[in-house]
């Protein structure tokens, strides 16, 4: 067994790993993480998870319910650290499989992870009273500087995989821990192309679809954007200062999380509903509208937008006509808001015809290369989402030691 693999059993058996072990992870992880881009390129099948903050026993349970590592591949979007118990045990696990099996693990940041948020929202605390300095923590908060922005998922299918011949129009299935199928939604009828759908006077009132509380269903009749896109995945949301994913490419991400810019907002930003860009309560990144993300998507042939960031209670929430979707992972945030957990899984497509793989903005949007599907086309990701409540309470343990009581802080 290699020390790495010995790590592994370690952490995930809930136990840290010693200094001079973290020291030389935390170099591996830098060099293996130097050399992604911004945006790193995921290809289809992959499984995308939102914020964990620490919630190791709940992070066992979504590998559980989402598979081992590395028999499903996996994106987590960001915030593993902070608010929760065992966010040195999570980060550390999360980067021992990355450098373990970086093809299998695609890590993107938060704005949790951030030398200035993590001093106020425990994980630089965590860190003190589990080694005694701060070593670690600086460890840890110079592989954040090397994680990417965001990732583009190429090659997701149309249709669920795997799935009976009768199920083939679902387009979004929900299922529980257990595996069994909590509610399926059939693929609505979809405009003959996205640009007819933007020219297009309205015609009458679209169906109503997209799973109840879901946020998904208002209005809608197919996402607008290249239907047979990619899938964007960032932590926060968008940027005004950022039109395509190109700018993001650009971007001098080696450094802390600064306070304003494009880079901030990416980390920072909210869909909301709303006309055009809006303030953020947060006091960083910026409100932005169903609008915003339909002009982004189209521009930069996405069918899609995945981010975090923001607490849902079903564990995901569609918005903007399936344009783009929170995924959280964290059940039962702060282990007292009763929420549940969810993991997006998008399937490959293995028909050869449903999406195109390119690189990103290199090739001609819309027809490039794309042929129909028998039965006519079929637009955008199918997405099977595994909804997962919080671990049971006898999986956990104590924590280490009794966390510091909020009056001290
Ligand atoms: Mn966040």
């Amino acid at each position: 067994m290699s020390d790495l693999d010995k790590a592994i059993a370690q952490l995930r058996s809930c136990r840290p790993i010693p200094e001079d072990q973290v020291r030389e992870l935390c170099h591996r992880a830098r060099e293996l993480l130097i050399e992604e881009g911004n945006v790193v390129t995921v290809t289809a099948p992959v499984t995308i998870c939102g914020d964990i903050h620490g919630q190791f026993h709940d992070l066992m349970e979504l590998f559980r319910v989402g598979g081992d590592v590395p028999d499903t591949n996996y994106l987590f979007m960001g915030d593993f650290v902070d608010r929760g118990f065992y966010s040195l045990e999570s980060f550390l696990l999360l980067l021992c499989l990355k450098v373990r099996y970086p093809d299998r693990m695609t890590l993107i940041r938060g704005n949790h992870e951030s030398r200035q948020i993590t001093t106020v929202y425990g994980f630089y605390d965590e860190c003190l009273r589990k080694y005694g300095s701060a070593n670690v923590w600086r460890y840890c908060c110079d592989v954040f500087d090397y994680l990417a922005l965001g990732a583009i998922v190429l090659g997701a299918s149309s249709t669920l995989s795997p799935g009976s011949p009768d199920d083939d129009d679902t387009e979004i299935e929900v299922c529980d821990q257990a595996g069994s199928i909590i509610s399926r939604f059939p693929r609505q009828p979809r405009p003959s192309s996205p640009q007819d759908k933007l020219d297009a006077p309205s015609k009458g009132t679209p169906d109503k679809t997209g799973p109840p509380g879901s946020g998904a269903s208002g209005s809608s009749s197919g996402s607008v954007g290249n239907p047979t896109g990619a899938i964007l995945c960032v932590h926060g949301g968008l940027s005004p200062l950022v039109d395509t994913v190109d700018k993001i490419r650009l971007i001098d991400r080696k450094q802390e999380v600064p306070h304003e810019g494009a880079m901030c907002d990416l980390l920072w930003s909210d869909p909301d509903e709303i006309d055009g860009w809006g303030l953020s309560p947060r006091g960083a990144g910026f409100l932005f509208g169903a609008d915003i993300v339909k002009v982004f998507n189209h521009r930069n042939d996405l069918s899609l937008i995945a981010r975090a960031h923001q607490l849902v209670m079903e564990g995901f929430k569609e918005m903007f006509d399936a344009s783009i979707v929170t995924v959280w992972s964290a059940p039962n945030y702060c282990y007292r808001c009763g929420n549940v957990a969810a993991v997006l899984e998008l399937t490959e497509d293995d028909s050869g015809t449903g999406i195109f793989q390119r690189t990103n903005g290199d090739v001609g949007r819309s027809s490039g290369g794309v042929v129909e599907p028998r039965g006519g086309p079929k637009y955008g990701p199918a997405r099977r989402y595994r909804v997962f409540q919080a671990a049971p309470q006898d999986s956990r343990g104590m924590p280490a030691k009794k966390p510091v009581a909020d009056y001290f802080l």
